[in-house]
């Protein structure tokens, strides 16, 4: 470590003073011990803020490694073996990306990212994540997304993938007629299912999605259904993508729930796509005061082993203060040019830098190591990560984007979406990494692999075999969860017998009596954000609690309610607060745990649904591409059930963006008979047959008479819509069909009292999911559930719901022939008025109704 103790103070107006006290500290440090100097400077602290003399410690440290060379453990593993087959590793994703490229110029890649963070995948793999096997649960490993060409090159050293299958690397429609298998360009679980666990394609979901699958685990252990305490989640990230605010929004939570089950290693490579994350700073130290302010554990990993020499030589200091005022974008510039360049202008800047560089050939200086391609000092980072109690850790691993790319990418700006390299540049990677290639072989962008038996072959299969198998591995057997038969919590709703209540009421009360079955009840998980109390689900806080990591250290001021505010260790619902982004985050790691844990979980979010699809709709897409079981509830939906809340609170278009997502089914039952089914046929498939769907359900907080469901018609509720009546004379010459779904359905049904009661024959259909009918049409055209629906009726065909008229636009296809079809929708922005206000304005009130279909017997127009 470096010592920085003749550091000079500028505008210091009494050195000679300064120095006594430092010195104080040195000699009590040397004699003492740094126990006794910390219990010193803590009461120095607090002296310090009880006179107010204003003074704030700096959050940062030195630029220089966290773990001094004293306290790096031994490596335990062969050095030269692992570079070596890093280097495989970096060349095999090399060549892939190229011979993509080389192929189909568009098919796109990335050399450079994996090229800086190799060193970091290799030495998780090699000695920290463990797999799923019968003595451990198996890690959690984020990979950063278009490093991807690495976790292939290393599965294809593994075989588990062919040569053919790396020569399909984002070709995954072609490559099954060649044999192959196609290698998605990034982690999918969707496309790769037995391969990859997390998508993280999209920057942002990564990191905030690996720090609620650590707190998940938590959740799992302290509601004793899975013990997994011996499991870390590991995620290696960009420093680039720390800008997303997703990346950032859940760090507190991750230091007040104490997840020191979660790792996270930034590869700090200073650059993102365009250029520099942060060019006139230094993206360390300012991620670094990020971290320790929000409570992490944080370890710098900066520089490399040969830099250790230089600063036990630097006495004076010099190398911190050079690094002082050295910006990202110099030091950018520095990982682009030679040796000779940074002998000139790094350790040129002055006297006792050119001096410690003495000595030094160029090539040395040019291949001096960041912290981030040294693989002992970050297996030394890594284990500290590992065994560190108390906090998460973040690991900020200083790399070079397109390390060994030489002058065709190393540093360069352009690099990150380079995926071209020429002839030469290729020997000259092979030379740089000894790579035991011909030139051929190398411009011929031959894939290497070693002899079965080879040292590195061997060592690799050795050093898996230990930590469990292969990795990424996504696994999906679990025991299927039995379902109670509907009439044990929904009979209320079955057979309602015209009594009022909202859907949000009749879901509350199914959800609470699910809670209460013996073998659903524990893997349900209700997820709120900050909502509860406006969907009446206070109830629950007391009935089955609210997780909390340290149980409830207060008394709450309802103590005596019956609905009092209960937080308990072994609390099932996950409270969220205000954090829409953090609940998905949280539905996710629920609903995809028969996956990651092999132990199905079944969550139910409910939230205000304007502040889904739109607000983390991205979110909600990656949880699908993982496969994602479970129920989505958007409530208070619709553009005009939310009376007086307006603009930003009004949602006329989740029901779109839901039919968006292929593996989502999405409904908008006006009864709440129609919900039981919808929540019945759910379970079923997800937690019995376990498809990999999740469904989307709006719920409403306007109650009305809800009748019976009639006989016969579940099925058809779950295709999309069935027959609810036929009204008016049975020989009426006028005859009109209305649809409405949601809560518009009742104002279909006035328009149809209205319509009857004029003479008109008028068939009535309550449309649960526009959506479902819509893929149903797609795949059956004539033959389809809505068209045969629609079959023995006759006239035009209103349609009417609280979301935009696209919505029942999508099913105008399936109509059956020659029928005339209007749709009315709340296109626009939403206002704070009545309901009856809003449905007038919107055009969606029972006479708006009555209007279209008088309109539409009239003739066209
Ligand atoms: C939400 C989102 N926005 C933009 C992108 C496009 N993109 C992919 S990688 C990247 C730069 C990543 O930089 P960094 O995180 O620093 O990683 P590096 O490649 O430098 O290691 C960008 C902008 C994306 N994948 N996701």
């Amino acid at each position: 470590m470096t010592d920085v103790s003749t550091q000079q103070h500028f505008g210091d107006p009494d050195p000679a003073e300064t120095l006594e006290w430092r010195e104080a500290l040195l000699s009590l440090t040397a004699s003492q011990g740094p126990a006794r100097a910390r219990q010193i400077l803590d009461e120095l602290a607090r002296l310090a803020r009880q006179q107010r003399i204003g003074w704030q410690p700096e959050l940062n440290t030195p630029y220089v490694n966290t773990i001094a060379v004293e306290d790096q453990p031994a490596f335990p593993g062969d050095l030269a073996v692992e570079e070596r087959l890093a280097s495989l590793m970096r060349w095999n994703a090399l060549a892939m990306v190229v011979r993509a490229n080389q192929a189909y110029g568009e098919l796109g890649g990335h050399i450079a990212s994996y090229a800086s963070a190799a060193d970091l995948f290799e030495t998780g793999f090699n000695h920290f994540f463990h797999a799923r096997d019968a003595g451990h649960g198996g890690d959690l490993v984020f990979f950063q997304p278009h490093s991807a060409p690495g976790v292939y090159a290393r599965a294809f050293l593994e075989g588990r993938l062919s040569e053919a299958d790396l020569m399909h690397y984002r070709q995954e429609i072609t490559a099954p007629a060649d044999g192959a298998r196609g290698l998605s360009s990034y982690p999918h679980p969707w496309l790769m299912p037995d391969f990859w666990q997390f998508p993280t394609g999209s920057m942002g979901i990564g990191p905030i999605s690996s720090i609620y699958h650590a707190r998940f685990m938590r959740y799992l252990t302290h509601r004793q259904l899975q013990d997994c305490a011996a499991r870390k989640v590991w995620g290696v990230f960009g420093d680039g993508e720390m800008d997303e605010p997703e990346s950032m929004s859940a760090l507190t939570l991750a230091a007040r729930e104490k997840l020191d089950n979660l790792v996270w290693v930034v590869n700090c490579n200073l650059q993102r796509l365009d250029g520099p994350v942060r060019g006139n700073g230094r993206i360390i130290d300012e991620l670094e005061k990020l971290f320790a302010g929000a409570g992490w554990h944080v370890i710098k990993l900066v520089w490399g082993s040969d830099w250790d020499g230089l600063f036990a030589r630097d006495v004076t200091g010099a190398l911190v203060r050079a690094f002082a005022h050295t910006v990202d974008g110099q030091m950018q510039t520095f990982a682009a040019k030679d040796g000779r360049f940074n002998r000139d202008n790094f350790f040129g800047q002055n006297e006792e830098l050119a001096r410690l560089a003495q000595g030094m050939t160029d090539e040395q200086i040019d291949r001096l190591k960041r912290g981030g391609h040294d693989l002992v000092k970050i297996h030394a980072a890594y284990a500290a990560a590992a065994a560190h109690t108390g906090q998460p850790t973040v690991i900020l691993a200083q790399t070079k984007k397109g390390y060994g790319m030489g002058s065709a990418g190393q540093g360069k700006m352009t690099t990150h979406s380079q995926k071209k390299l020429d002839g030469a540049d290729l020997i000259e990677f092979r030379n740089r990494f000894n790579l035991p290639l011909s030139d051929e072989q190398a411009t011929g962008l031959a894939f290497y692999k070693p002899a079965d038996d080879s040292a590195e072959m061997r060592y690799l299969r050795e050093h898996r075999a230990r930590l469990g198998g292969a990795m990424p591995r996504r696994e999906t057997a679990c025991e299927p969860v039995p379902v109670p038969a509907i009439a044990a919590y929904a009979s209320f709703a079955l057979k309602a017998d015209g009594k009022e209540m909202s859907t949000t009421m009749a879901f509350v009360r199914m959800l609470g009596s699910l809670l209460k079955d013996a073998q659903l009840g524990p893997r349900i998980v209700p997820i709120v954000a900050d909502e509860a109390r406006t969907f009446g689900m206070a109830n629950l806080f007391k009935q089955v609690g609210i997780y909390s990591s340290v149980g409830q250290r207060y008394a709450p001021e309802d103590i005596g309610s019956v609905l009092s505010y209960r937080e308990a260790l072994d609390g099932q619902i996950l409270e969220e607060g205000i954090s829409e982004a953090g609940a998905i985050a949280s539905w996710t790691a629920a609903a995809t745990s028969y996956s990651v844990h092999g132990l199905a979980m079944l969550p139910f979010y409910i939230y205000y649904s304007m502040f889904g699809f739109q607000r983390v709709g991205d979110a909600i897409w990656a949880a699908a591409d993982q496969r994602a079981r479970g129920f989505l509830l958007g409530a208070t939906s619709g553009r005009t059930t939310l009376g007086g809340e307006g603009l930003q609170h009004q949602d006329g278009s989740s029901h779109l963006v839901a039919a968006t997502i292929p593996n989502c089914k999405a409904y908008d039952p006006a009864f709440a008979g129609e919900l039981a089914v919808i929540v019945d046929a759910g379970m079923r498939e997800m937690l019995v047959e376990q498809q990999d769907v999740f469904y989307y359900v709006t719920l409403m907080n306007e109650n009305y008479a809800q009748p019976d469901l009639p006989e016969g018609v579940a099925g058809d509720v779950l295709q999309g819509g069935y027959r609810f009546g036929r009204l008016g004379p049975a020989d009426a010459t006028q005859r009109v069909a209305l649809l409405g779904s949601g809560a518009i359905f009742t104002e279909v049904l006035k328009a149809a009292e209205q319509l009857a009661a004029q003479g008109i024959g008028v068939d009535v259909f309550s449309i649960t999911s526009w959506s479902e009918l819509a893929r149903d049409g797609v795949a059956r055209g004539a033959d389809s559930h809505l068209t045969r629906l629609l079959a023995g009726g006759a006239g035009p065909v209103i349609a009417a719901t609280d979301y935009v008229r696209t919505v029942p636009e999508s099913v105008r296809a399936f109509l059956p022939e020659g029928r005339r079809y209007r749709t009315l929708g709340t296109d626009g922005f939403g206002r704070s008025d009545t309901r009856a206000a809003l449905r007038a304005f919107f055009q969606v009130d029972a006479r708006s109704i009555a209007d279209a279909a008088q309109a539409a017997l009239a003739g066209p127009g």
